[in-house]
Parts: structure tokens; C-alpha cells; sequence
């Protein structure tokens, strides 16, 4: 069951036990708006390709279903997964460990559209408008906006998604379109996608890409933009909360890097570490899931587990504190009580 934090802007944390199921339905996936959801008519609807475009296009959904159609198992996660372990618990939507799913999403390629509407060359930077929009401090009414390099287009090779796990977008994850980046935090992935513009430099004026930086993280410069998922591991089954019998248990989950293949899972069972078995790739190169069988003795137990990712990153033991409670992979840890064995 989705736990709501809010309910305008409509807010919603997925359980972790859910994302063990192969194909978690999409009922099961987290929400994170920032404005009220807006009501779209598809048939109205144009995408409108704008500045830094040599052919101005506007394309409606028909026409962007003539390109080639792709389809892609992605894993989002939001940038503030994990914000209330910090401490101080930072300002922002107070999300614990479920701002993550995965859901097969599929429409077209973005380079598809660009290389259709011949892209300017002193671009640098796409800029993606949504239909949502809202009052914020000290900008006033603006609408939902994300930037994107243009360098990443061909890593990422990001999707205009009109599917998830294969029925049209429903109302609250971007209804008629959106905007999918694979391998980056969420939000970037601008739902109810309504403009591209192409521009030479950043846009430093635009609020979401503005508040999306790390500031006061130790280690990192401040005003790093938030782009790529930081390596990670999520325990999926058992349940949290769940009282397990004595007797063999296998514990599985997910682990996730934005940066490269995952190279290494690792579990911790009362502070000793195991290798845990990766059993299948998950969400197209972006992640895996492990499985590690443990017979569970009476009493209470502490399970850990942590990801190695192919460019060495792993997880911190504690969670490295910033302003805005961003990019939190901490180690995670659940506690267990056992029952005993009956008799
Ligand atoms: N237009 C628009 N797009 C948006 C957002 C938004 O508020 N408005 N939120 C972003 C954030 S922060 C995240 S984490 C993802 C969440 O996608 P979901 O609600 O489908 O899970 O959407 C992104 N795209
Ligand atoms: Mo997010």
C-alpha cells in the first residue's frame, strides 16, 4: 500500500515490499508532483518544439506515433528518497525509502524528435516545460521545468513516454506525455510534457533546476546540479514490520546505480557481510536484483545491505547531510524479531 504525504500537490510513497513483485502494477508507484495535477485533453494536446529549433514543430500525439516506438523497463527514483534519515531531517516532502519504482514505459526516442526537427547547433541545453504549474517563493506562478544537457541525450536516450506498463500515462504520473531519463532522479523525467526549447547556455533563472543542487555537502562543491542516481540498495522481501518464524528466509531486493552496472551486493547480517546472489538484471542496465538465502535464528536481527557500482562508488554507513536532504544512499539497515521455533 502507497503511504499519502500530501494530497495537493498529491504526494505518495510506495512500500519497498511492493517493488519485490516482477512487475509491480502501477498502482504501486510512487506520485511526486509539485502542483496540482492538470487535466488534459489528448486531442487538443501539441508538444511545441521552440526556441533553438531551426524548424519550429508542433507535434500532436498521432504524429509522434509515426516515429519508430521504443519501449524500456526504467527504474525512478526521486532525488529526495531518503530525506528523513538525515538529521536534521531537511525541508521537503518527507520521503522515507519509498520514492522509487520501475515501470516499463513506451513511446519514442527524444533524439528521434530533435534529429525531426533539426536542432541548432549552439545548443547546449534542452529545457522541458509541463502543463502543471503553481505559486513559488520568489519566483511567483511559474510552470514545472527541467533541464537537460544536451550531452546526455545520447547517454540517457531519454523517452517521450505515452505508456507505462503498457496503458496510456495515467492522470498523476504525466497524462498525455512525459518526459522519461534513464539513470537520472526524477525530476527530470517532467511529466505532462508540453514544450522543448533548445539553448545555448543553463538557464540559472529557472526554479526546480535552481533548488535541485547540492549545497552544504561535504565533499561535493556547493551548486552541484542533482543529475544522476547515486548507487543504492533496497531490501524488498521480508516485509518491514514483519516477525519472521525460525527457519531458512530468503532475503531479496534491489540495487540501482545512475553511473555504471552494478558490481557488487552486499548484506549484512548482525554486522557480518555477505555477497549476496545477483539474480537478474532489472530496469535496462540500470540496476539488478540480489537474493541471499539466511536461516534466521530467534531473537532480533539487524539486516544491512549495501551496492558497489562498476566505477567503485558504494554507500555511505551514515547519511551525509545537505540542504536540501538530496541524493541520501545511505546504507540502509532493518531490524527483525524472530520468533522460536516451535516446539
Ligand atoms: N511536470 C512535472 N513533472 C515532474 C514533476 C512535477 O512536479 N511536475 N515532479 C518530478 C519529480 S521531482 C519526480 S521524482 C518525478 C516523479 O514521477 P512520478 O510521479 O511518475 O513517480 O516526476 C518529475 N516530473
Ligand atoms: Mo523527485
Amino acid at each position: 500500500m502507497r503511504r499519502q504525504l500530501s494530497e495537493e500537490p498529491l504526494n505518495l510513497e510506495a512500500d519497498p515490499a511492493d517493488l519485490d513483485a516482477e512487475a509491480p502494477s502501477i498502482d504501486r508507484f510512487y506520485v511526486r508532483c509539485n502542483f496540482p495535477v492538470p487535466r488534459i485533453d489528448a486531442g487538443s494536446w501539441r508538444l511545441e518544439l521552440g526556441a533553438g529549433f531551426d524548424r519550429s514543430r508542433s507535434w500532436s500525439l498521432d504524429a509522434l506515433r509515426a516515429l519508430p516506438s521504443v519501449e524500456r523497463t526504467v527504474l525512478l527514483e526521486c532525488a529526495g528518497n531518503g530525506r528523513t534519515l538525515m538529521s536534521p531531517v531537511p525541508a521537503g516532502t518527507p520521503w522515507g525509502v519509498g520514492a522509487v519504482g520501475i515501470a516499463r514505459f513506451s513511446g519514442v526516442r527524444l533524439s528521434d524528435v530533435l534529429a525531426n526537427a533539426s536542432l541548432g547547433e549552439s545548443a547546449r541545453t534542452l529545457v522541458f516545460t509541463g502543463a502543471d504549474a503553481g505559486t513559488v517563493k520568489p519566483d511567483g506562478t511559474i510552470p514545472y521545468q527541467f533541464d537537460l544537457p544536451i550531452a546526455e541525450v545520447a547517454l540517457a536516450d531519454p523517452i517521450l513516454a505515452s505508456t507505462m506498463n503498457g496503458e496510456p500515462l495515467p492522470p498523476e504520473h504525466g497524462y498525455p506525455l512525459r518526459l522519461v531519463v534513464p539513470g537520472h532522479y526524477g525530476m527530470r523525467s517532467v511529466k505532462w510534457l508540453t514544450r522543448i526549447d533548445a539553448v545555448e547556455d543553463s538557464r540559472p533563472d529557472l526554479h526546480f533546476p535552481r533548488k535541485y543542487r547540492y549545497r552544504g555537502q561535504e565533499g561535493v562543491p556547493d551548486e552541484t546540479p542533482v543529475d544522476r542516481m547515486r548507487v543504492r540498495a533496497l531490501l524488498t522481501h521480508p516485509a518491514r514490520g514483519e516477525t519472521l518464524e525460525a527457519g531458512p528466509v530468503r532475503l531479496r531486493g534491489l540495487a540501482w546505480s545512475g553511473s555504471a552496472p552494478i558490481d557488487a551486493v552486499e548484506i549484512g547480517v548482525d554486522g557480518t557481510w555477505h555477497a549476496a546472489d545477483v539474480v537478474e538484471p532489472l530496469a535496462d542496465e540500470v540496476g539488478v536484483r540480489w537474493e541471499l538465502g539466511w536461516t534466521a535464528t530467534g531473537g532480533d536481527h539487524e539486516i544491512s545491505v549495501r551496492a558497489t557500482d562498476a566505477t567503485g562508488a558504494t554507500q555511505p554507513d551514515a547519511p551525509i547531510w545537505n540542504e536540501g536532504g538530496y541524493g541520501n544512499n545511505v546504507v540502509e539497515r532493518v531490524r527483525f524479531r524472530v520468533g522460536q521455533p516451535r516446539g
